[in-house]
């Protein structure tokens, strides 16, 4: 680790040291909670009090508000972004490419000491710096996991974590569970015709004779493989991605279970707004392991269901795909597996969910992040329309006034053009 970054976090666990009670500010999602647990066991151990906030936008007065009345504030996986406004003992350990850097207080963000924290460290990668515990190591992995930064291969701090603990992610089938759930349930891969449908993937499995009951784990190499081509051809024949058929394979890494089914609980839980259960898991509740299975079920249902409403429902826009979903969790979880898993590389994908305001996600491709940064797409966007957003390369998302839908989406399509046509 660049030796600058490693002072910081010194200079955190200092302020740690000098404090009592902690207020913690975080996002909702995985990268979120785990950050925040991973941080708050660590303050358990230490003796120290705290009280966790989870927020949905990034940037709030809200947020502000606390971070200029308490004396001691830890923001995970936000603060990055309005860090020029902020002093006193502050320690902020945010992945979202900061506009400037703070001295006064404590800022560690990837960006600044060279790494990419698109992909080489998620707030989760930081906490577990600021830590060192391995026995949270596996909730810093959800977090990796949470964030899609395992995609392609781990780089930088997340390598440089697996390689201190001696681990290798090894790939394997993505489904988790009894055969007919573990088909039924998944959205990552979505499969179009057998997600959501258990009686279809019952007449499956007895054609394929793989007991639906049996655990994936138990499968024979001969069941694997034949389970493994069907799944692959039906998403070759449904999705638009031109490897789609690879996705029924993924890498996963083993701590004392697999870290990919830990991180579908941890989601499940924190876009099912209970945050707190999948908080209370990381601080040592086994027992609420049973409750984030069954808000798994329930949410990924939601998901799939919405998915298929999506796929009746979608508009195009020049190079935009977009759509409007009942939710905000829903927003960003729907725009993610239409990108990954649906629609064509070479489209931007928008969400849409209209409040009091206008909630958008936004992905894309990484074939399409070499070519513009969307996170910074959306904060020109946003300084001009009057909203607030920003984020990585092939996330990002922002909150507009309502009405501004419209010129949000020809402008976005503008940028991409210009950033495909340079
Ligand atoms: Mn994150």
């Amino acid at each position: 680790m660049n030796p600058d970054m490693e002072n910081r976090f010194k200079r955190a666990r200092e302020i740690i040291e000098n404090g009592d009670y902690f207020r913690i500010l975080t996002h909702y999602d995985v990268d979120g909670v785990c950050s925040a647990g991973i941080v708050a066991k660590y303050l358990l151990q230490h003796g120290k009090n705290f009280h966790i906030s989870f927020f949905r936008n990034a940037e709030s007065s809200e947020i502000i508000n606390i971070v200029n009345n308490e004396d001691y504030v830890i923001l995970t996986d936000l603060g990055s972004s309005f860090v020029a406004k902020m002093k006193g003992d502050v320690i902020v350990l945010d992945h979202h490419k900061p506009p400037a850097d703070n001295e006064e207080i404590v800022h560690i963000n990837p960006h600044i000491f060279g790494y990419d924290g698109a992909h080489d460290a998620c707030a989760s990668t930081l906490a577990y710096y600021l830590t060192e515990d391995p026995r949270i190591a596996r909730f810093a992995l959800a977090g990796i996991f949470g964030d899609k930064q395992h995609l392609g291969g781990f780089t930088g701090l997340n390598l440089e974590l697996l390689d201190s603990m001696g681990i290798r992610p090894q790939e394997n089938l993505v489904l988790h569970g009894e055969v007919l759930d573990a088909v039924v349930y998944s959205t990552e891969p979505f499969f179009p015709g057998l997600s959501g449908k258990p009686e279809v993937v019952g007449k499956i499995l007895e054609k394929l004779k793989i007991s639906p009951t049996k655990k994936i784990e138990e499968l024979s190499e001969e069941e694997k493989v034949k389970l493994g081509s069907y799944l692959s051809l039906v998403l070759v024949r449904e999705s638009q991605v031109p490897e789609a058929g690879r996705f029924i394979v993924g890498m996963d890494v083993d701590m004392g279970g697999s870290v990919r089914y830990l991180t579908e609980l941890l989601d499940s839980a924190a876009r099912s707004d209970e945050q707190s259960v999948a908080l209370g898991y990381i601080l040592g509740e086994d027992g609420n392991l049973e409750r984030m299975e069954i808000l798994r079920k329930r949410y990924k249902s939601e998901v799939i269901n919405n998915i298929y409403e999506m796929l009746n429902n979608y508009f195009t826009r020049g190079h935009v795909i977009y759509f409007f979903a009942p939710n905000g969790y829903l927003t960003s979880s729907l725009a993610t597996i239409a990108s990954l898993y649906l629609f064509p590389p070479d489209r931007v994908i928008v969400g849409i969910y209209v409040d009091a305001q206008v909630h958008i996600s936004v992905r894309c491709s990484k074939y399409f992040a070499r070519k513009f940064h969307l996170g910074e797409i959306l904060r020109e966007i946003c300084a001009f329309l009057g909203g607030q957003g920003g984020g990585h390369s092939v996330a990002a998302g922002c909150t507009l006034p309502k009405g501004k839908e419209e010129e949000f989406l020809e402008l976005l399509n503008e940028k991409i053009e210009k950033g495909i046509s340079q």
